[in-house]
């Protein structure tokens, strides 16, 4: 089956087509700049994105709003990471990290899904925010967050590697699943 995936992020276009690929999934790129809310949670920003979107596109499509939340910063700059990645980059969240010891943080991404109905995927992936950028793969605040359990940060990862933990991957699999279970039969 194809679906469509409208993001102007080539880089979660990438992980979204490589992780669905494999599973008989066509994944089209469609580019529609879309109003992005600001919300107090990324489901939100979804949800007025789809409704936003959907009388403008007549084939099923999802989109994908996604964030970085520090805890010693409150969660910043979770809904606003698009913002604050075009404004400071790592260079400057490692700035204002400087002096801080407690490093967790966490990606969190929402997935919706529309195909006459609104359908929503999450993923969640806990890790650390490092001292220093480390890889070149990935995107975004790739170089600088460590997931739990590993050493490497994700841009030191494979896409498959990245895939297998992050909060994309997680989105993608509840979504890829459902898919499986709700369209097998057409
Ligand atoms: P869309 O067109 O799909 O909205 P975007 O880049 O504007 O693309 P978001 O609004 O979801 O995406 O912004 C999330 C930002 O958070 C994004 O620009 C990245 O800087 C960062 N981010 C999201 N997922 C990430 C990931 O897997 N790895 C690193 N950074 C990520």
């Amino acid at each position: 089956m194809r679906v469509l995936f409208i993001t102007s992020n080539k880089g979660k276009f990438k992980e979204a087509k490589r992780y669905l690929s494999p599973l008989g999934v066509e994944l089209i790129r469609g580019r529609v700049d879309y109003p992005e809310i600001q919300a107090d949670d990324l489901e939100e920003v979804v949800r007025f994105g789809l409704e936003w979107l959907r009388d403008k596109i007549d084939t099923p499509f999802f989109i994908d709003d996604s964030g970085l939340f520090v805890e010693a910063f409150g969660g910043f700059p979770g809904v606003y990471s698009a913002y604050v990645f075009k404004r400071l980059g790592n260079k400057g969240l490692l700035k204002l990290m400087e002096g801080v010891d407690y490093r967790d943080a966490y990606f969190k991404s929402v997935i919706g899904y529309y195909d006459g109905e609104i359908h929503i995927f999450r993923g969640i992936v806990k890790g650390s925010i490092g001292y220093e950028k480390r890889g070149e793969g990935g995107f975004g605040f790739d170089p600088i967050f460590i997931p739990h359990g590993f050493s490497r940060t994700f841009a030191q990862m494979t896409i498959e590697e990245k895939n297998k933990i992050s909060h994309r991957g997680r989105a993608l699999k509840a979504f890829s699943n459902w898919l499986k279970e709700n369209l097998q039969n057409e």
